[in-house]
């Protein structure tokens, strides 16, 4: 997608702090971090939104979570715990409309969420 900005990070025209990537999969810190770990985790291919998963996504939604655990590990969360948030459309604040997971952790997250 021309002018999603997650597309241009999957294309490398934007930098990031890349943390893990596969050929589905890629995952980077956040510009503008929550939590002392504040991982986003996207597939490469551009999907809107959960509303736009489709049948043949639910492999690489799968990876996803497996990914997730990869970087669990690798941050130091697995055992004091984690959360994986995905914001969808307007009343979640999505910002970016290119699906995407938030992994959080490193510091006591409040619940019910704001
Ligand atoms: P959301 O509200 O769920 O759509 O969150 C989008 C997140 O994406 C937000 O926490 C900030 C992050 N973000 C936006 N642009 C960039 C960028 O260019 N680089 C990085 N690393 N993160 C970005």
């Amino acid at each position: 997608m021309v002018d999603c900005i997650f597309c241009k990070i999957v294309n490398k025209s934007i930098p990031v702090n890349l943390i893990f990537e596969d050929d589905e999969i890629i995952a980077f810190r956040d510009i503008n971090p929550q939590a002392p770990v504040h991982v986003l985790i996207i597939p490469r291919k551009h999907i809107d939104s959960t509303m736009d998963i489709s049948k043949t996504d639910e492999s690489l939604i799968g990876r996803i979570h497996t990914a997730a655990q990869k970087i669990a590990i690798n941050e130091s969360v697995d055992k004091t715990g984690f959360r994986i948030v995905s914001n969808n459309g307007p009343d979640a604040g999505q910002a970016v409309a290119h699906l995407h997971f938030h992994l959080l952790g490193k510091r006591k997250l409040n619940w019910p969420p704001g």
